[in-house]
C-alpha cells in the first residue's frame, strides 16, 4: 500500500461543490421540520456555504437552483459570495414545480409548454453568464405513470429537440449536463431513467454536453462504479450529484449508508484520470438535511469525500495490477480492501493543521459560536424551502 506522505500532495486543491438546497428545509412528503437558523435569503445560504468551506478547506464553490435562489442582480450575488471566498457554481434548472409541467416540460406535447420550459433553460443561462457559471445542469421530472398513457418513443424525440435548442444557446465555455433517474416522481417510465439514455442524449448534443450521476438514482444492487468507469472511458461524466441511500433516493450524507461504495467510485475516478487539478468533473453533493443541523451535514458530507478520497489514492496501483494480470483473484482483492480499511483520519487531521484549517472542522465549526449566532439572528421571515 502508499503511505501517507506519497499521496499528501495529491490532495490539495480538491473541491467539492455544495448546493444552496442542503442550508434550506427539506423534509418527506410527510413532514417538513423547521430548523433554527435556517437561512432566509439566497445571500443567507451562500453564507453558510462560505461558512462550510472556511472550516474544511474543501468546498469553495456553491450549486444554485433556479427558481429558489432567485435574486434581481446575479452580478451582486456573485461578488457577495466571492467576498466570502467561495464561487457561484452550477446552475441547476427546475421544471418540476409549475403546473403546467403536469405532463411534462421539454418533452410535453403542447409546443407551448415546450417552449416554456425551454425558455426557462435559457434564463438559467443569463444567469450562468453573470455568475460566471460553467455548467447548466438538467433534471427532468418527467415520464408517465401508466402503460399508455404517453407515446414514450415521440418523448424521447422532442427531448432531443428541445435539448438541442437548449444546448445551441450555450457559449463556448459552457456545458449541459444531463441528469438520469430512474423513477420519481413518474412511477412507469421515465423519459431520462438511466446512464445509456443520458448518454445517447448528450453524445447527439455535441462534446459540451455531458452526464451526471445522482449516486441515489439508481435500482439498489446497481455496480455504480462501473457506470463511473464507463463514462470516463467516453469521456461523458460531466459531475456527481453526491448523497447516500439505504432504499430509494434518500438524499442522505454521502458516505453514511455505504462509505465501501463512495471508495469504489472514488477509486474508479482516480483510476480514470478524472480526479486531480486536470479533471472537468465537477464532484458535487445534492443532498438534504432533514432532522440534523444543515452546516455540520455539509461539514460531515464534505470530509466523507476526502476521507475516502485519501483512502483510494493509498491502493499500491502497481501491485493490483501485477495481481490482476496474474489471475491472483484474492491478492489484487487484499490490496484493494488494505486501502479501503486504512484510518486516515489522524493523517488527514495534521494534513488539514499544516495547511492553516482545523484539525477537526466539525469541532472547530461547533466551537465557532456560528450557529448560535444565526438561531439568533435569523429569527422572523421565511425560512428557505423547496419554493
Ligand atoms: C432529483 O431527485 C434531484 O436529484 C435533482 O438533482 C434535483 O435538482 C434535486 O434532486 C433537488 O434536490
Ligand atoms: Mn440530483
Amino acid at each position: 500500500m502508499k503511505t501517507f506522505s506519497e499521496i499528501a500532495t495529491l490532495l490539495e486543491g480538491q473541491a467539492i461543490e455544495v448546493p444552496s438546497w442542503a442550508y434550506g428545509n427539506s423534509g418527506t412528503r410527510f413532514k417538513v421540520f423547521g430548523t433554527p437558523g435556517t437561512p432566509r435569503t439566497v445571500e443567507e445560504k451562500v453564507a453558510d456555504a462560505a461558512t462550510v468551506h472556511r472550516f474544511t478547506g474543501l468546498a469553495p464553490s456553491v450549486a444554485l437552483h433556479i427558481p429558489w435562489d432567485l435574486v434581481d442582480d446575479y452580478a451582486a450575488l456573485r461578488r457577495y459570495a466571492e467576498d466570502l471566498g467561495i464561487r457561484l457554481g452550477t446552475i441547476n434548472s427546475n421544471t418540476f414545480q409549475d403546473d403546467d409541467y403536469k405532463l411534462g416540460a421539454l418533452t410535453h406535447t403542447d409546443e407551448k409548454i415546450r417552449q416554456k420550459a425551454i425558455d426557462h433553460h435559457f434564463e438559467c443561462i443569463d444567469v450562468m453568464h453573470a455568475t460566471g457559471s460553467r455548467d447548466l445542469k438538467i433534471w427532468l421530472a418527467e415520464g408517465t405513470n401508466y402503460p399508455g398513457q404517453g407515446d414514450m418513443r415521440g418523448r424521447q424525440d422532442r427531448l432531443a429537440e428541445s435539448l438541442r435548442t437548449i444546448y445551441d444557446r450555450l457559449s463556448e465555455d459552457q456545458r449541459l449536463v444531463l441528469e438520469y433517474k430512474f423513477f420519481e416522481p413518474a412511477f412507469y417510465h421515465t423519459d431520462v431513467p438511466d446512464w445509456g439514455t443520458s448518454y445517447v442524449q448528450v453524445a447527439a448534443l455535441g462534446e459540451r454536453a455531458v452526464v451526471c450521476l445522482d449516486t441515489g438514482h439508481h435500482a439498489p444492487g446497481t455496480n455504480i462504479e462501473f457506470i463511473v468507469a464507463q463514462l470516463i472511458r467516453l469521456g461523458k461524466l460531466g459531475s456527481f450529484d453526491f448523497n447516500s441511500r439505504f432504499y430509494a433516493d434518500d438524499d442522505l450524507i454521502v458516505g453514511a449508508a455505504d462509505p465501501f461504495q463512495l471508495f469504489r467510485i472514488l477509486f474508479e475516478c482516480i483510476r480514470g484520470g478524472a480526479y486531480g487539478p486536470d479533471s472537468e468533473v465537477a464532484y458535487m453533493l445534492d443532498q438534504c438535511h432533514n432532522i440534523e443541523k444543515k452546516i455540520p451535514g455539509q461539514i460531515r458530507s464534505v470530509l466523507n469525500v476526502q476521507e475516502m478520497t485519501a483512502r483510494a489514492l493509498l491502493v499500491d496501483t502497481d501491485a493490483l495490477t501485477v495481481a490482476q494480470e496474474d489471475g491472483d483473484v484474492l491478492l489484487a482483492n487484499e490490496i484493494f480492501m488494505d486501502a479501503f480499511y486504512t484510518d486516515v483520519r489522524a493523517d488527514l487531521a495534521a494534513w488539514r493543521e499544516g495547511r492553516g484549517l482545523p484539525a477537526d472542522p466539525m469541532r472547530a465549526y461547533l466551537e465557532s459560536g456560528y450557529q448560535e449566532q444565526i438561531e439568533a439572528d435569523r429569527v422572523g421571515g421565511t425560512q428557505a424551502g423547496w419554493s
